[in-house]
């Protein structure tokens, strides 16, 4: 190498490694998104497969560079040396090395990679079925087998498990691709609009304080980076609670009173920018409208967090959310409203009675 190159060698040297590093530090498995520490049985299963083809591929290729590494150093040319090596086309002792190896190694990976894939392609029979529908920028999700007020339990963005059940979801999606990711339970899979995609997964522990990380994970518009989801899995007994609360109806509207009864009057009965309310895009159980282009929000204050994870359900937050959504959230489809600030207090004085 010329001298003059060094410094450019050294320096390339050091960034490789430091972005190495730094790639690295991705799997780390207390990360809130690392799949490097499984929570449950399919998760398991992957990481079991992804060791084992990562220690074959990893033997293969110290395997290969040993070999290489000698051939070059062994067989350089050297000084006075100037004949043609021997030519060995057409040998086949040396095609067979090179065809029947790799066959095998091929083989090795594949036996238990097609067995995992056919063993987690079916959900249990005794699986607890959720469906899912992506949208540009959030979860809806709906428990069929669960009867809500009305119909069944429909919520957004966090998704309520019982512990060591599997759970089944069918999914769809309703604008473009998503991909829905919970990368501590299960494996990414897309989500396609027209089709119903069935996979599952389960929880073997309780998720932590705020759930479980995920979120979309094919790249779906404007706002794909904020389209988070939480799973919360809980005691058996504890989800449960959280069905009866999702199948009790929120306080009726003209039970309510002061800021939330006006909050509920905006919410239902006026008319905001561009002639648009908040009942033509969103359900509550009990109002006579019942839009289905966002969140339903029947039970909206017993969420930890809205708009697809990225503000908290507190009075400011919702606060900030109403003043001017696609300002908090790029391309979010929930227009600039204009409310005045009056109307925005009274407007979460009513979402926070819908508990
Ligand atoms: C044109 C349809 C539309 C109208 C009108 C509309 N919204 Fe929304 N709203 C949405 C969509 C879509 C979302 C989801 C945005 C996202 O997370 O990307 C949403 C999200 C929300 C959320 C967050 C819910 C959650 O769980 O994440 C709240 C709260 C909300 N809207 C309240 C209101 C209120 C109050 C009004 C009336 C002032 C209103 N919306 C009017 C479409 C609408
Ligand atoms: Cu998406």
């Amino acid at each position: 190498m010329p001298a003059s190159n060094r410094p450019f060698f050294r320096m390339g040297l050091f960034l490789g490694i430091l972005s190495f590093g730094l790639l690295l530090v991705g799997c780390y498995p207390t990360h809130f998104q690392s799949t490097f520490d499984a929570a449950g049985y399919v998760a398991e299963k992957q990481l079991t497969l992804f060791y084992y083809i990562f220690w074959a591929m990893a033997f293969v290729f110290v395997a290969f560079f040993v070999a290489l590494l000698y051939t070059v150093l062994r067989f350089r040319r050297r000084q006075g040396h100037d004949e043609i090596p021997r030519q060995v086309h057409g040998h086949t002792p040396l095609e067979i090395a090179w065809t029947v190896p790799p066959f095998l190694l091929l083989a090795v990976v594949a036996v238990p990679a097609i067995s995992v894939l056919f063993e987690l392609d079916t959900p249990p029979a005794d699986a607890m079925e959720v469906n899912v529908i992506g949208h540009q920028w959030w979860w809806e999700f709906e428990y069929p087998e669960q009867p809500g007020i009305l119909t069944a339990i429909v919520t957004a963005n966090e998704l309520h498990i019982p512990v060591g059940k599997p759970v089944k979801f069918t999914m769809t999606s309703t604008d473009v691709i998503h991909s829905f990711w919970v990368p501590k339970l299960a494996g990414k899979q897309d989500i396609i609009p027209t089709r119903k995609i069935v996979m599952w997964f389960q929880a073997d522990r309780a998720s932590p304080e705020g759930g479980f990380y995920g979120q979309c994970a094919e790249f779906c518009g404007l706002s794909h980076a904020n389209m988070r989801l939480r799973v919360i899995a809980e005691a058996p007994d504890q989800f449960e609670q959280w069905v009866k609360g999702q199948q009790t109806p929120s306080k009726p509207a003209v039970e309510l009173a002061g800021l939330a009864a006006e909050g509920a009057n905006l919410f239902a009965n006026v008319s905001f920018e561009g002639g648009q309310r908040c009942v033509f895009c969103h359900t509550v159980q009990g109002q006579a409208i019942q839009g289905k282009v966002g969140p339903n929000l029947t039970h909206v204050g017993s969420r930890g967090l809205i708009a697809a994870g990225i503000l908290d359900n507190t009075s400011e937050d919702l606060g900030t959310w109403l003043q001017n959504p696609p300002g908090v959230k790029p391309g979010a489809k929930m227009p600039n409203l204009l409310l005045t600030d009056d109307q925005i207090e009274k407007l979460v004085a009513y979402l926070q009675s819908l508990r």
